[in-house]
């Protein structure tokens, strides 16, 4: 018999785990001195650490709601199982930075998995001002690994739409980024907010802009329409796990086939609102200083060691049904072809730049907000970090062509950390 869906409860989990010879080998001791704590505190899912005597587990169980809101928002418990196939697939692709999978239950929408200690979530890392030596190599790893490996480069045509087929069920969490990323902060929502009244101008200058609803909707579009490759769709600092010499890659839920430069807009916008959020977090003027140049530098090797290492398995891995090596033979199609894998970059670069800023709106006028500026308890100071961000963010979307070079992007940052937003009140 299959299990029932159910929320499960402590004694339930534990009598469940106890049932499972992998998680009880691995926790060790007797079920009943286990201790089972739950610690979710994601917009979504219950999460559990259960430790033994030998070891500890992470459990990740859906709920049939999004719990950040609660049961008036339904959301299909069908998001762990692509959750467990695309934690199954990033092993693959890129071991040893995501959590090794234990056990998965589809009709429990449960997912048992690696507990990862001492890590911490990057973005409470980054609040706290710490600098991270490895997450350059290794985030650049997993975004190059599991995009160029999912895409048309290095899989043959009917792979690739099998992958596609094999995640297409996972529409209502697009629809969930569709609507809060790409659509609800450009129009009145009863679930945006803002830091207000500082930020009420901005808000309704966001509604009437029709350049920024022009390039936020041809992101959209592009979100909508284009599965290139396999992307984590929900790549945040929150959902990276990190020590000082360790990097790993959480909670996939949101994964499908869509466009490469979500995932690294996700992660190049999330480190720009950590560098202009961390005025609000210092207690003496410079003070993380050394912090933010740290940040702003990592904003530019995660796309020059991205770029470096697509384009080095483009060279030698690209076994796939794009760009067949007939078409480009000899010196001048080699040739011809680099000039192509360069123009390939261009737009990607393109995409990233703008994901990047449509991630920051959304954490500043939209439903879900996040804790780099949520923790700034001054509001007005939080108010000044929001609005530079918004500031940067609607540039980058808005005149994306003259971002021609990563260094644009953090020349624009600076100048933004300097911006003083008119708060007429
Ligand atoms: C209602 S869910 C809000 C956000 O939480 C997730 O982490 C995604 O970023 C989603 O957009
Ligand atoms: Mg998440």
């Amino acid at each position: 018999m299959p299990d029932q869906y159910r929320i499960l409860k402590e004694p339930d989990l534990r009598a469940y785990l106890s049932a499972l010879p992998e998680v009880s080998g691995k926790l060790g001791g007797v079920p009943a001195d286990w201790t089972i704590t739950e610690v979710g505190d994601g917009n979504l899912n219950l999460v559990f650490i259960i430790k033994g005597s030998t070891g500890g587990i992470a459990v990740k169980q859906a709920l049939p709601y999004v719990r950040l809101v609660g049961e008036s928002w339904p959301l299909p418990l069908s998001r762990s199982h692509y959750e467990y196939l695309a934690l199954v697939h990033q092993a693959r692709l890129a071991p040893s930075l995501v959590p090794d999978v234990l056990h998965h239950n589809e009709a429990l929408a449960l997912v048992a998995m690696e507990l990862l200690e001492p890590h911490i979530i990057m973005r409470r890392g980054l609040v706290a001002g710490t600098i991270y030596p490895r997450f350059i190599d290794d985030i650049t790893t997993f975004l190059a690994q599991t995009l160029f490996f999912s895409s048309d480069l290095a899989m043959p045509a009917a792979a690739k739409k099998e992958g596609i087929a094999a995640f297409a069920g996972n529409h209502a969490l697009c629809k969930i980024t569709e609507d809060l990323i790409f659509t609800d902060p450009y129009r009145v929502a009863e679930q945006n907010r803002w830091t207000s009244p500082w930020l009420d101008a901005t808000a309704a200058a966001f509604r009437e802009d029709l350049d920024v609803h022009v390039a936020i909707s041809r992101l959209k579009l592009k979100f909508l329409a284009s599965p290139e490759a396999l992307i984590h769709g929900d790549l945040h600092t929150g959902s990276i796990m990190v020590t000082e010499r360790e990097t790993r890659v959480i909670d996939p839920e949101f994964a499908f086939y869509g466009p490469m430069g979500f995932d690294i807009g996700a992660v190049i916008g999330n480190l720009l609102m950590s560098y202009l959020a961390s005025a609000g977090h210092e207690r003496a003027p410079g003070e993380r200083h050394a912090f933010e140049t740290w940040v702003l530098e990592t904003v530019e090797k995660v796309w020059t060691e991205f770029s470096r290492k697509f384009l080095k398995l483009w060279r030698s891995e690209a076994k796939g049904d794009a760009y067949p090596p007939t078409l480009f033979a000899g010196g001048k199609g080699a040739e011809r072809l680099e000039t192509e894998r360069q123009a390939y970059m261009a737009r990607l670069f393109a995409d990233t730049v703008g994901f990047a800023a449509a991630k920051t709106i959304r954490r500043i006028l939209g439903l879900a907000h996040n804790i780099d500026f949520e923790w700034i308890e001054d509001e007005k100071m939080r108010a000044l970090c929001e609005a530079r961000s918004l500031h940067l963010a609607r540039d980058m979307l808005v005149n994306t062509a003259s971002y021609a070079a990563i260094g644009a992007v953090t020349r624009a940052a600076r100048e933004a950390r300097d911006w003083q937003p008119n708060f007429a009140r």
